[in-house]
């Protein structure tokens, strides 16, 4: 290869940036059965019974609490999994979604 025909100097940037988490947010509700909240928690977070409880009655007394952090998707389809799991029962509780900082 000759000095006028190397290859562009071009930097190529690394991809190093990961995708951002986000939080699942359990929200509070004066009507949903504690007991029930603990069982979703379980079913959809696979928690044991102790740590559902300790999500549970955090969320119950301080309004909100993150239940766990995942992919995009991933968190979005256990809110609405979970969410949808009260709604079948006739229940408000809700859970949504917010990126991480
Ligand atoms: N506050 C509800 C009750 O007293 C229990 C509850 C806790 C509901 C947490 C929703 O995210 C929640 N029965």
């Amino acid at each position: 290869m000759s000095p006028v025909d190397v290859a562009p100097r071009t930097k190529v940037k690394p991809k190093t940036e990961r995708p951002k988490l986000h939080k699942v947010i359990l929200v509070n509700d004066d009507y949903t059965p504690r007991e029930f909240v603990v069982r979703v928690l379980q079913a959809e977070f696979r928690m044991t019974e102790d740590q559902a409880h300790k999500v549970m009655i955090t969320a119950h007394q301080r309004g909100v609490c993150v239940v766990a952090v995942f992919t995009k998707d991933v968190a979005e389809t256990k809110a609405t999994r979970a969410t949808d799991a009260g709604r079948a029962k006739g229940y408000p509780l809700l859970f949504t979604t917010e990126p991480e900082e």
